[in-house]
């Protein structure tokens, strides 16, 4: 259901630029491209007593697993292809869409909001991209709740800027406001990765993005 409540509003978005667009610019109808993930790009990073970084599925987590293992924190990457986009394509909406498919009851209410940073991780995860330097750190909020779902945050500007650094992937870190707690109990949220390997991996990572092109 919440995947169906965030169409409309992007609907209603592209509807308005056309309105837009329609006043005298050269540029032709919108145009819309639904990416996939890539599934060998995006993984988790654990730091703490077991430093690794996991790309093929696994348990892919953000926040901390200090029930088990004292101060060791994770956060999860997304990556997404954007050679498929016309070399022409004038990015008008983008939007990152990530399924939440499992969060500890008091995730949210102990570690804040799931912050997106914008990244350039390049062609391979690991250990050193958990603290890496992000292109945008707190990009946007993409998640307030611990309720279960397709979560939604506009990245039109991000996708903008990639396009016009010559950057062929679409990157991003997702991480709770506080890394971990060291509490004893772990507390986390799980998003689907590309490989479907969380609990109810309804909806795979997808980066919607609605274009138009010069006529
Ligand atoms: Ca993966
Ligand atoms: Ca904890």
């Amino acid at each position: 259901m919440r995947s169906f409540a965030r169409t409309p509003r992007l609907a209603l978005l592209a509807g308005a630029l056309l309105l837009a667009g329609s006043c005298g610019d050269n540029l032709g109808p919108e145009e819309t491209m639904v990416l996939n993930g890539t599934s060998a790009l995006d993984g988790f990073v654990y730091i703490g007593a077991d430093t690794l970084a996991h790309t093929n599925g696994g348990g892919p987590a953000i926040g901390d697993l200090d029930g088990t293992i004292a101060d060791l924190h994770v956060r999860q990457f997304f990556s997404f292809d954007l050679t498929a986009l016309p070399d022409n394509a004038e990015v008008q909406i983008a939007e990152l869409r990530l399924n939440q498919a499992a969060a500890t009851a008091t995730s949210y209410t102990e570690l804040g909001n799931v912050l997106v940073d914008h990244m350039d991780y390049g062609a391979s995860l690991d250990t050193l991209d958990y603290n890496r330097t992000a292109l945008t750190a707190a990009y946007g909020t993409l998640s307030t709740t611990v309720t279960l779902g397709v979560k939604a945050l506009t990245v039109t500007t991000a996708v903008q800027a990639d396009r016009n650094a010559g950057r062929t992937r679409s990157q991003y870190r997702i991480r709770f406001e506080t890394s971990g707690n060291n509490d004893g109990t772990s507390d986390y949220a799980q998003f689907t990765d590309g490989e479907g390997s969380t609990p109810a991996p309804d909806s795979l990572p997808r980066l919607v993005i609605v274009y138009r092109r010069p006529q």
